[in-house]
C-alpha cells in the first residue's frame, strides 16, 4: 500500500491561486493524500475558500493561525499536525510546479530527502533577472561557505520521510533561509538529498512577499547572509554540549510495563501530587537565573515540555530507552524547537560538557540509583557556577501512610513497597548534596500533606 502523503502549503493572500492548486494537486497526484493550507489570517480570506474547499473535499484542511506569520514557521506548524509518512511543502503561487511532485515523490524511494532544483542539469530559473542573479549568488555562497553538496538551497519546494524530522528540525523563523539550514542539517545527519530538475517561473497572480517594498529583497538577502553564517559558525547547541565519552558506556536495556509517571500526571486524583510538584518546580526555575535548563531523568518529558512551554531551553536525559522514544513521539506533535535531545544517558557518566547549563532539575531519580554521589558530581560538573539544582525525591513516610489510605479506598496507586531503591531522609540526602553544592531551602510537597521532599542547592565556585 502506497504511504501516506502530506503536502503543506503556506498561503498569505493566495486566493487566487490555491484554488487551482489544490484542484490540479488532487487530479495528479495517485497518492494517498492530505493537503494542509496553513493561512495566516490573510486579509484576502484565502482561508474563507480554503474552509469550503475542505467542506467538500476531506482530505483538505485549514490551518488558520492568527496574530502569526511566517512561511517557515506556517509549514513548520503544518508538519506538526500532518500524519503522512512523507511531507511536502511547495510555494502556492504555481513558481514550484506541482506537475514535479511524482518525480519527487518516486525519488524518496532511494532518498529521505527530495528537493525541486532550478540549478541542476534539466532545471531552470526563469524569472526576472534581479531575482536570478540575488539567488544564483546567494546559492554559491551557501555552497562555499557551508561545503554542502546542494545546488539549490532556498528552493523551498521540498519532500521528506517523516523520519528525518526524529533527527532534523525546522528552524521557524524567517521566510526562505530555513530551507538552507535544514537541508544543511539533512546533510550532516547523513541523510540522501536528491535534486529533481524543475523550471521556476515567477508568479502570474497575487503578490509577491519577498518583493513587497523596495528594499524587502535586501531585507531576505541580508537575513540569507546572516543565516548561512549562524549555521556554519554556531555549533548546534548539541554539539556545543555534548562531549565525547572517554571510554564508551553501554546503556542497559531496561524495559517499563508502563513508561514510568507518563499517565499519572493526568489522574484526577492520584495526578495532584504529582501536578502540585511540577508547579513548584517550575516556580522554582522562574526564579532561577538563565534559561538553560537540564531535566535528569525527563522520562517522557512531562517536566520538560512544562519548562519549555515557559520559555526554558531544555536538555533532557533518560536510562529509559523507551520513555525517551514516548518523549520523541510527543515532541513530533508538540512544537519541542526548544527542547535539545532528548538523549539517552546514565546519570552517573554524561555526555555532555562541563557548565553547559543554568540549572538542573533531577526530580524522582536520586532514590532510584546505585550512586547518588557520583550522580550528584556530573550533576554539579554541567551546571554553570552560581546555577541551581532542584532535587525532589519521595518523603517515604509520608508516602508510605498516603498508598495505605489509598489502596484502603480503592484507588490504585500503581505503587509497591521497595518502589524506589534506596530511601532517604531529608537530612540525609542534604548531606549527600552538601558534598557538591550550597544548601538554599528545603520544603515538603504539597504542604499540607509532603509526600515529596523538595530541596534547592546553588553550586559555589567551581570544586567540588
Ligand atoms: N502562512 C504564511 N504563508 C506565507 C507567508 N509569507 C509567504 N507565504 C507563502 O509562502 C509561499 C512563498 O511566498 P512568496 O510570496 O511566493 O515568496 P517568494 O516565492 O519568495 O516570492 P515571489 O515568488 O516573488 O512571490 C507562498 O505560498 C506564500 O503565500 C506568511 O507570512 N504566512
Ligand atoms: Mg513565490
Amino acid at each position: 500500500m502506497k504511504k501516506l502523503v502530506s503536502i503543506i502549503l503556506p498561503t498569505y493572500n493566495e486566493k487566487e491561486n490555491i484554488e487551482r492548486l489544490i484542484d490540479y494537486i488532487l487530479r495528479n497526484v495517485k497518492h494517498p493524500l492530505e493537503i494542509i493550507v496553513v493561512d495566516d489570517d490573510s486579509p484576502d480570506k484565502t482561508w474563507q475558500l480554503v474552509e469550503s474547499i475542505g467542506k467538500k473535499k476531506n482530505n483538505v484542511r485549514l490551518l488558520r493561525r492568527i496574530n502569526k506569520r511566517g512561511d517557515a514557521s506556517a509549514i513548520l506548524d503544518g508538519i506538526s499536525v500532518s500524519r503522512g509518512d512523507i511531507v511536502i511543502w511547495m510555494d502556492c503561487d504555481f513558481s514550484h510546479p506541482p506537475s514535479r511532485i511524482p518525480k519527487m515523490l518516486s525519488s524518496l524511494n532511494e532518498n529521505d530527502v527530495a528537493i525541486a532544483s532550478r540549478y541542476v542539469e534539466g532545471g531552470k530559473d526563469a524569472r526576472t533577472l534581479t531575482r536570478i542573479i540575488t539567488s544564483r549568488l546567494f546559492n554559491l555562497y551557501a555552497q562555499k561557505v557551508l561545503g554542502l553538496p546542494v545546488k539549490d538551497s532556498t528552493t523551498g519546494f521540498v519532500a521528506v520521510k517523516k523520519k528525518v524530522f526524529d533527527k532534523v528540525r525546522l528552524f521557524k523563523e524567517g521566510h526562505g533561509e530555513y530551507c538552507v539550514k535544514f537541508l544543511y542539517d539533512c546533510w550532516k545527519n547523513g541523510f540522501s538529498i536528491e535534486e529533481i530538475p524543475i523550471v521556476s517561473r515567477d508568479r502570474k497572480k497575487g503578490k509577491s512577499k519577498t518583493c513587497e517594498h523596495p528594499y524587502s529583497l535586501l531585507k531576505h538577502g541580508i537575513n540569507y547572509g546572516m543565516m548561512v553564517l549562524k549555521v556554519r559558525f554556531s555549533k548546534t547547541f548539541m554539539e556545543v554540549n555534548t562531549r565525547k565519552r572517554k571510554t564508551p558506556v553501554s546503556i542497559p536495556d531496561i524495559e517499563f510495563e508502563k513508561i514510568p509517571m507518563d499517565d499519572f500526571y493526568d489522574r484526577t486524583i492520584l495526578g495532584m501530587p504529582s501536578r502540585a510538584r511540577v508547579k513548584k518546580i517550575l516556580k522554582e526555575v522562574s526564579k532561577s537565573n538563565g534559561t538553560m535548563f537540564l531535566d535528569a531523568g525527563c522520562e517522557a518529558g512531562h517536566i520538560s515540555i512544562e519548562l519549555a512551554r515557559n520559555g526554558f531551553q531544555v536538555t533532557g536525559f533518560d536510562i529509559c530507552k523507551p520513555a525517551i522514544s514516548k518523549l520523541k513521539q510527543k515532541l513530533k506533535k508538540y512544537r519541542g524547537d526548544k527542547i535539545t535531545g532528548p538523549i539517552i544517558a546514565d546519570i552517573h557518566n554524561l555526555p555532555l560538557k562541563p557548565k553547559s547549563f543554568d540549572g538542573v532539575v533531577c526530580t524522582e531519580v536520586l532514590a532510584h540509583i546505585n550512586n547518588p554521589h557520583i550522580a550528584l558530581k556530573e550533576l554539579h560538573r554541567v551546571l554553570k557556577p552560581g546555577g541551581r539544582i532542584i532535587i525532589t525525591f519521595p518523603n517515604r513516610k509520608t508516602r508510605r501512610f498516603a498508598y495505605a489510605i489509598a489502596k484502603n479506598i480503592g484507588l490504585d496507586t500503581g505503587a509497591v513497597e521497595n518502589i524506589t531503591l534506596h530511601s532517604y531522609t531529608l537530612n540525609e540526602m542534604k548531606k549527600n548534596c552538601e558534598k557538591y553544592f550550597k544548601f538554599e531551602k528545603a520544603y515538603g510537597v504539597p504542604s499540607f500533606f509532603p509526600l515529596t521532599n523538595f530541596i534547592v542547592f546553588r553550586k559555589i565556585g567551581d570544586k567540588g
